[in-house]
């Protein structure tokens, strides 16, 4: 392969068993290497050099002593085709743990190496065969426990982000080679760019970044799932919300007020889309400093949440408050409020039309109403789910955007201001810097060993 990374990877031929731990009807295991072929071939009763590329051989599996472990089949997939970008070798064996580690300790006394997490990732990556924010994506895909974080996962994994990033990278690679050729004749003060059109490129590339930066809090909600605060004055019912939602005793319940004094929070997926509902301590005046704590909190969830559920008690609260209520709150402008009257079994809802808010009706103790919440929420949040447009939802990606957007605004400001070239020039290096760290164009071990060992072994 013609990789300038080739010489990253070390020498060895890897091995990992792929599949979960623990019996099953068949195990994978994965062996990724030059020397796959000949090192695989010594466990298995048939030449894997034999086999054809993409082609697969039923044969046996021995251990070192030329006793039979058991019979299964070889998948062969040559290099550069293959994943890791390396001649690979899968064996589809029996899942007893028993026959996984046999085939294991024969493979490493062969001379193979057992991988490290995400070590065929890695490689694939090293060999050019996936970029950075592809085989980040792997790893989402394998995490991903719901449909929005599949979806996500996917559309980077297709290379649509990537793209963006180097579509961006070569604008700027670009300008700053006309910056760097001004600085080359530097004596003859000559410019070789039209400043205006400078000016309007930056201004181009920092829109372009800076949405995708914008889009770090959508993303990241969608992915982690929409923070939902449930707030109110105490015995409201918020931790019997929080439960029924859940469809879990997740929550104490009592008819005690002020129960629940720190932040309970949970997960879940209403019709594909990912929810985190926090319940909190009730909001009231107290000398307690743990309860005191436990409102701070709440009241810091309530500020930080997509959407705050206000949750009041038919039987006590009236609609006349309910903006002194919010109000109290601090929210910022951003945050959606939802008016929820619980305890609708014990009486009808006060009228509250005045305030303009959605307002739900329920009994979060016998489940009526609790569609319409979920209809309510589903309706505020779908407007915000992007399709299929970029969205970033990776920390790493999101910091090395902001630090991009930073050095870009840096070269705007200096070229305003006639600032020398040599200094914009090092901000436009930076810059591309902080963009080819997002693709792997540009890469440092330690950031390498960060991302892949978070992997799982055997991908
Ligand atoms: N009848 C009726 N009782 C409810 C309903 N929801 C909650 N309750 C009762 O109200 C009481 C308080 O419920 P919690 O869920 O603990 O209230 P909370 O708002 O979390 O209270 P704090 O944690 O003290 O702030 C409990 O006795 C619940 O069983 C409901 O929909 N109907
Ligand atoms: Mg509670």
């Amino acid at each position: 392969m013609n990789s300038p990374f080739r010489d990253a990877v070390d020498g060895a031929t890897i091995c990992a068993i792929s599949t979960a731990p623990g019996a099953g009807g068949i195990a994978v295991i994965r062996v990724s290497g030059k020397d796959a072929l000949p090192l695989g071939s010594k466990v298995f009763s048939k030449a894997l050099n034999e086999i054809n590329d993409r082609s697969i051989a039923f044969g046996k599996f021995k251990d070192a002593k030329g006793i039979m472990l058991d019979e299964g089949i070889a998948l062969v997939m040559r290099g550069p085709g293959s994943y890791t970008g390396e001649d690979t070798v899968e064996f589809n064996i029996h899942g007893s743990p028993y026959i996984q580690r046999e085939v294991m300790q024969a493979l490493i006394e062969a001379g193979c190496r057992q991988a490290g997490p995400g070590e065929f990732t890695q490689r694939a990556f090293l060999h050019g065969r996936l970029d950075l924010t592809q085989a980040e994506a792997v790893a989402d895909l394998i995490a991903a426990e719901h449909a929005g974080a599949h979806r996500l996962a996917i559309d980077q994994l297709r290379g649509g982000f990537a793209r963006e990033i180097n579509a961006l990278r070569e604008a700027l690679i670009g300008f700053a080679g006309l910056l760097e050729l001004e600085l080359d004749f530097a004596e003859e003060d000559v410019e070789f760019a039209d400043r205006q059109r400078f000016d309007d490129l930056l201004a181009d590339l920092l829109k372009r970044v800076g949405q995708l930066a914008d889009s770090f809090a959508s993303g990241n909600a969608l992915k982690e799932g929409i923070p939902v605060a449930i707030v109110g004055a105490p015995n409201r019912g918020k931790s019997t919300l929080l439960n029924a939602l859940l469809g879990d005793e997740r929550a104490i319940v009592s008819d005690i007020p002020g129960t629940t004094r720190d932040t309970v929070e949970d997960a879940c997926t209403i019709d594909g889309l990912r929810f985190r509902f926090i319940d909190t301590a009730g909001l009231r005046d107290t000398k307690d400093q743990i309860e005191a704590e436990g409102i701070r909190r709440a009241l810091a969830k309530a500020a930080s949440a997509a959407t705050v559920l206000l949750l009041l008690d038919v039987t006590q609260d009236s609609g006349e408050d309910i903006q002194d209520r919010i109000d109290a709150l601090s929210l910022p402008d951003t945050a959606q409020v939802m008016v929820v009257w619980n305890k609708c079994d014990l009486g009808p809802k006060p009228n509250d039309s005045s305030l303009g808010l959605p307002s739900i009706e329920l009994s979060a103790a016998t489940g009526a109403g609790m569609d319409a919440l979920r209809n309510e929420l589903l309706k505020q949040h779908r407007a915000n789910d992007h399709g299929h447009q970029l969205v970033v939802t990776n920390l790493r990606h999101f910091e090395a955007l902001t630090s991009a957007q930073k050095a870009l605004q840096s070269v705007r400001n200096g070229l305003s201001q006639d600032t020398p070239g040599d200094l914009v020039a090092v901000d436009a290096r930076l810059a591309l810097h902080h963009l080819g760290e997002i693709t792997g164009a540009v890469h440092a071990d330690d950031i390498l060993g960060h991302i892949f060992s978070h992997f799982c072994i055997g991908k």
